[in-house]
């Protein structure tokens, strides 16, 4: 067992057992140009767990554990995209229309790829959504069920967003879930915060949470190395 001084209490973990999840680390979300912005937010904000990610991402790597990553998006014709999430916001552009990197949140279009930094590589399966929970309308339960993966270690983006939605769902379905308070992000420092404070409350209503540097420690890899994200 592997273990992780984490909040509200010690997390542990056997590293053949466990998945890091890579919750939609994609253009769309983390760069100007993309879905993120044009609903008038400062991706800046989310930008900042990309170089904590991708340590985080090496390491497990490098002790063997098993990565999946998320992607939120649409087919090219839209027909699962539900009207409810299309009109949802008071953007400019909203889904399927075309912007500096393509239609926003379609698959197959730049923006809808994970960043560069994060790239997945072979072995490690990509989970397309079309929702904020990765295991609606996906086959993320029976990718983690045919690994027999009784742990989740989180990062992704956005906090209260699809990390919320997916790490309770994941606490509903019997997985435990530790999620890396500097590995997710936000576009508001407020449910930054109290994002965090929820998952850890009452004793782990639904998670636990520790920093990066917390897991890279328990799992012997040098939180120092560096991974800097592009500016
Ligand atoms: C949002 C997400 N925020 N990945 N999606 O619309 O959190």
């Amino acid at each position: 067992m592997t273990a992780v001084q984490a909040e509200p209490y010690e997390f542990t973990f056997e590293p053949a057992t466990t998945a890091l999840l890579m919750i939609d680390f994609q253009r769309d979300f983390v760069y100007p140009g993309g879905f993120g912005e044009s609903l008038g937010n400062d991706t800046s904000l989310l930008l900042r767990a990309v170089g904590p990610a991708r340590r985080v991402l090496e390491a497990c790597r490098a002790a063997g554990i098993f990565v999946v990553h998320t992607r939120e998006g649409h087919r090219a014709d839209l027909s699962d995209l539900t009207s409810a999430k299309f009109c949802r916001g008071d953007a400019p552009l909203r889904i399927g229309e075309t912007g500096p990197m393509g239609r926003l949140l379609v698959r197959g279009e730049h923006g809808h790829d994970i960043v560069d930094e994060l790239r997945p590589i072979a072995g490690e399966p990509v989970v397309d959504k079309p929702g904020k929970g990765a295991f609606y309308a996906t086959d993320l339960a029976a990718i983690l069920g045919v690994k027999k993966v009784e742990s989740l270690i989180v990062c992704g983006v956005t906090t209260e967003v699809c990390v919320h939605t997916t790490v309770r769902e994941a606490n509903d379905r019997g997985f435990d879930a530790l999620v890396l308070s500097d590995c997710v992000g936000s576009y508001f420092p407020e449910f930054q915060r109290v994002g965090l404070e929820m998952i850890k409350a009452q004793g782990g209503i639904f998670g636990w949470v520790a920093d990066s540097a917390a897991l890279l420690s328990a799992i012997g890899a040098d939180a120092g190395a560096p991974a800097a994200a592009k500016a």
